[in-house]
């Protein structure tokens, strides 16, 4: 029981401190196409951000998002999620230490939320410690 207290003292308090260097960093990347007219965007997860957290990308060409997570000391689950069936793009997907690729082709213009939705026990959701970010589809 002792060792459970301890460990979640030192998540608390790991999640705090990379929280607070991690907040509100706005990491732009702009996709581009590539000869085989695909826009390829790879995405790191960790505690308790995404890198890049601002991603934008042209409507109408096929997205493949590389994702994986970091290995941290302590294994943290993360996921990686858009819902915007009305633009094709729905999806809930673990992000895994090695990359995993996810497709989907953008078919309306906007701002579309990526989350992790995960949580650990009564605590915040990633999504509220700063894990989450935007994808911008553009004409
Ligand atoms: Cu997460």
């Amino acid at each position: 029981m002792r060792t459970i207290k301890c460990l979640m003292v030192f998540l608390l308090v790991t999640g705090v401190a990379f929280a607070a260097e991690t907040a509100g960093t706005k990491k732009i990347f702009t996709a581009t196409v590539d000869s085989s007219g695909v826009q390829r965007v790879e995405i790191t997860g960790g505690e308790y951000y995404f890198d890049p957290n601002y991603i934008i990308v042209k409507k109408d060409f096929p997205v493949e998002f590389v994702v994986k997570r970091l290995s941290g000391v302590i294994p943290i689950p993360h996921d990686i999620a858009i819902e915007a069936p009305e633009a094709g793009i729905n999806f809930r997907e673990d992000m895994p230490k090695e990359p995993k690729v996810i497709r989907f082709t953008p078919t309306k213009a906007g701002k579309y939320e990526i989350t992790c939705d995960k949580k650990f026990l009564f605590f915040e959701s990633h999504k509220e410690k700063g894990m989450h970010g935007m994808l911008e589809v553009v004409e």
